[in-house]
């Protein structure tokens, strides 16, 4: 009990990292209960990708109630949860590309593309933060994990989500439009607090020597995985009112 006020106290003074999982978790909670009550809200062939939101942040939203009391028990980074959490949630965004470029003639070869591809970046870079995190060859595992990111980059940005996206109306191009900056921009936080965090990750060099990566990484998750869903629910908003109002 004693002990217990004490980490919660350790919380509000000057644990940052505690402070971003307990965050965390709130967010995670909070925007799945919105995905989920929202889906009856919307046209019915919205309703799987609003579904597919609320999963996402549900999966995240569990991780990061472990993850958080792991970090307050142990001090330490709760790795390994971490990256289950991006195994399972990483694809579902995978699965939302291919959702809502389904109607405009998706196959499923290419959710298997970006699911692997998604796998890949996510089984290197846990091999080179949880094996490798503190050796210099971690920027190794990083490089290959990020050429399975640009490929996924690609694929949204150039490559045949794009071209469906085109096909799909402006309202669906918008949106990848919008998913295709999350991907860019937003996700590019994670190789960065890799980069950062790692004892190799530039090249062999270790850039900041006190940089805790989770903090980047919960911001990472809360902008990606709760902007994630909020896009496709506006997709979904606008859509049926262009239905309404024809
Ligand atoms: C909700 C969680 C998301 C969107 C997680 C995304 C994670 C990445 C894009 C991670 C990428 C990485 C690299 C591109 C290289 C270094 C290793 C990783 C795994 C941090």
């Amino acid at each position: 009990m004693f002990q217990n006020f004490l980490q919660v106290h350790a919380i509000a003074n000057n644990n940052y990292v505690a402070f971003t999982f307990f965050v965390g978790t709130m967010a995670m909670m909070a925007a799945c209960v919105f995905f989920f009550f929202e889906m009856s809200n919307v046209d019915k062939k919205w309703r799987t990708s609003i579904l597919v939101s609320g999963l996402i942040t549900f999966i995240a939203a569990v991780h990061y109630y472990y993850m958080r009391g792991y970090n307050l028990e142990t001090g330490e980074s709760p790795v390994f949860f971490r990256y289950v959490d991006w195994i399972l949630t990483v694809p579902l965004m995978c699965v939302e590309f291919y959702l809502i470029t389904k109607k405009a003639g998706a196959k499923l070869n290419l959710l298997w593309q970006l699911i692997f591809a998604s796998v890949i970046m996510l089984v290197t870079g846990y091999i080179g933060e949880a094996i490798y995190g503190k050796e210099t060859q971690s920027w190794i595992w990083g490089l290959i994990s990020g050429l399975a990111y640009f490929y996924i980059v690609y694929l949204v940005w150039f490559g045949e989500v794009a071209t469906l996206a085109k096909n799909a109306g402006p309202s669906v191009q918008k949106a990848v439009k919008t998913l295709g900056w999350f991907v860019l921009v937003g996700w590019a936080i994670y190789p960065i607090g890799y980069i950062a965090g790692t004892e190799g990750g530039l090249f062999g060099i270790k850039m900041f020597q006190s940089l805790s990566m989770d903090i980047v990484y919960n911001i990472g998750d809360a902008i990606n995985k709760i902007g994630f869903g909020l896009v496709i629910y506006a997709l979904a908003q606008s859509d049926k009112s262009v239905t309404q109002n024809a």
